[in-house]
């Protein structure tokens, strides 16, 4: 309740012509763009400052696995000549520091109420607008609503029996006390072994008196090999940046360029291909997954690529044993997102460190002393939740949403989620989401689809402002077809034969759904301004009082 100038103030009101939930990636650059369009706009975030996935997920070890000069904005020349990344992987500190930066920049925070939480958002169908409600009782009243929550931010502890008794400290990485942790000479139980784990565990293993991963999943991890950023690299991206983020966008199905490859890995034999897996297993990095362009389609391809990595467990972890118990078998590599690590398999040759196959022996119950399994108890001073997330609807289920005659989004999605491009959801309209489900999203570089979808929006909405137009909303056709379609691309890959996030499998009860779209964000892309050349193609148009901009409301003040 700041700013007169934000918009109309009525007591406990605030009016705009958008609302944006969140200030992570998405949110701020919506932000950006939409006051540059001359839109009244606001963005509210729950953390006390702006971030998103890499405010809260500050656990030890925590870095990005694409690369810093690929993980970034490329909206603005200046800014991305500017930034210096000082590694080929940034760590989460930095990217902090880089977003940090970019709302200083661009004067954003003047537009951002923090540690503000959306509790509600109800679609008043008379006024044509969105009324949303804060924690504190706050109404925030505006015609378009755009959640920019993440997909990745609603993080969850497995509901294990007795986690009041438990005395120790509790933490989950993707919650990580700002002040940081110290594990020196702790006894450390680390549950979960999925990227965060994997990142985490070498540090905690460092610092730890003895550390024991509980794992219920092997996964496949390739080695990150980081180095520190070169003037030469660097250079290699800035000289001819504009063109790489291009081809990035228009040209890869991830939004990330790789080193990929045009054959499939039948078309060459056994030893070339494992020449090449060694030679991409050397550089480092998730490139190692575009050695052949069917290792996500076909099985036999895969599992060339998934032995290969078998054979490096096995030669990197001394306890043959332990290094069994490593090896990922119950789904094909990629299929669950790869993890990229730094010393992961290495970690398990330590003294003080100990695996438990969960499968093997089940955790029973949180203990007083730690946790309980099958077997044996467990004593620890600290356990670590590296259990992941409510993926891709738990940001968006945990706000109250109602559309059209008050159907909450929750029962619209109850199959799994449903929408037209993963844009914007039948029975809500002028509700967005931004790499939500049924968009490449969490399946491509996130900032290369974030930028997309914002400048789809930024689009659409300065389209209906031009218009006249009061209301978007999907045709209910079109967006069956989309599911459908959605299914359909996920289906002729392996992708649906993990129990991943992707498909919702991680939590007991969701639906078992493919949720992001597989088909490419070249060809998603190109689709999407389709729909919007050929007049938002499968969208409702439905006229209403044009949109009164927040620089049209200054001068009739
Ligand atoms: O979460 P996850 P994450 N008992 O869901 C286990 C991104 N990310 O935070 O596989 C025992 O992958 C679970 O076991 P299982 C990236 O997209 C990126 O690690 O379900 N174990 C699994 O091992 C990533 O994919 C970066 O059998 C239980 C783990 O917890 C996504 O975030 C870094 C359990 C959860 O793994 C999520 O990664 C970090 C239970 N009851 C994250 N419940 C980079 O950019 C769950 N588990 C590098």
């Amino acid at each position: 309740m700041t700013k007169a100038a934000n918009g109309v103030q009525a007591a406990g009101e605030r009016r705009f012509d958008v609302v944006i939930v969140g200030a992570g990636f998405s949110g701020l650059y919506m932000l950006h763009k939409l006051r540059g369009l001359g839109f009244s706009v606001h963005a509210c975030e729950a953390g006390s400052d702006v971030g998103g996935t890499w405010f809260w997920n500050r656990y030890p070890g925590a870095r990005c696995d694409v690369e810093s000069m690929q993980y970034s904005y490329s909206f603005d020349e200046a800014l991305q000549q500017d930034w210096h990344w000082s590694e080929r992987f940034a760590t989460q500190p930095e990217i902090l520091s880089y977003i940090n930066h970019v709302a200083d920049r661009f004067d954003l925070r003047r537009d951002i109420s923090l540690d503000t939480r959306i509790e509600t958002a109800a679609y008043d169908e008379a006024a044509a607008e969105w009324v949303l409600t804060t924690q504190e009782g706050t109404r925030i009243v505006a015609r378009f609503c755009i959640m920019a929550t993440g997909c990745l931010s609603a993080a969850r502890i497995p509901d294990f029996p007795g986690m009041a008794d438990y005395r120790g400290r509790i933490f989950h990485t993707g919650h990580w006390p700002h002040e940081g942790v110290d594990f020196g000479g702790l006894s450390v139980g680390v549950i979960g072994t999925g990227s965060s784990a994997i990142q985490a565990i070498p540090p905690v293993a460092a610092q730890a008196g003895h550390l024991t991963v509980f794992q219920r999943t092997p996964n496949f991890s390739v080695p990150a090999r980081n180095w520190a950023m070169t003037e030469a690299y660097e250079q290699s991206w800035k000289r001819d940046y504009a063109a790489l983020r291009r081809r990035a966008r228009e040209e890869t199905r991830s939004g990330t360029i790789y080193e990929f490859s045009d054959k499939g890995a039948f078309a060459v034999d056994a030893e070339t291909r494992r020449r090449e897996y060694e030679r991409r297993w050397q550089a480092g990095g998730a490139n190692f997954m575009h050695a052949y362009n069917d290792i996500l389609i076909d099985k036999a391809a895969n599992d060339t690529a998934a032995d290969f990595v078998r054979g490096k467990i096995r030669e990197t972890v001394a306890n043959p044993q332990t290094a069994e118990a490593l090896l990922p078998h119950d789904h094909p590599l990629g299929a669950k997102r790869i993890c990229v690590d730094t010393d992961y398999y290495e970690t398990f040759n330590r003294d003080n460190v100990t695996l438990v196959d969960v499968r093997r022996e089940p955790i029973e119950r949180l203990t007083p002393a730690g946790l309980r399994t099958g077997e044996r108890d467990y004593a620890f001073d600290a356990v670590v939740f590296a259990t992941g997330f409510d993926a891709m609807t738990g940001a968006l289920d945990a706000i109250a949403i109602s559309g059209r005659g008050g159907a909450t989004l929750k029962e619209a999605w109850s199959a799994g989620p449903r929408t037209y491009l993963g844009l914007m959801s039948a029975g809500f309209p002028n509700l967005f989401t931004v790499t939500g489900p049924g968009s490449p999203s969490v399946l491509s570089n996130v900032i290369v689809s974030i930028e997309q979808h914002v400048d789809w929006i930024a689009d659409c909405l300065a389209h209906l402002r031009k218009h006249g137009i009061g209301t978007i909303e999907p045709e209910q056709t079109a967006q069956d077809d989309w599911v459908a379609h959605v299914n359909e691309v996920a289906h002729r890959t392996l992708y649906p034969q993990a129990n991943s996030w992707y498909m919702g499998a991680n939590v007991p009860g969701k639906t078992r759904i493919f949720m992001p779209y597989i088909g490419g964000v070249n060809v998603y892309r190109q689709l999407c301004a389709e729909v919007a050349a050929e007049g938002y193609r499968g969208f409702r148009l439905v006229g209403a009082p044009a949109l009164q901009t927040g620089q049209e409301r200054h001068a009739a003040l």
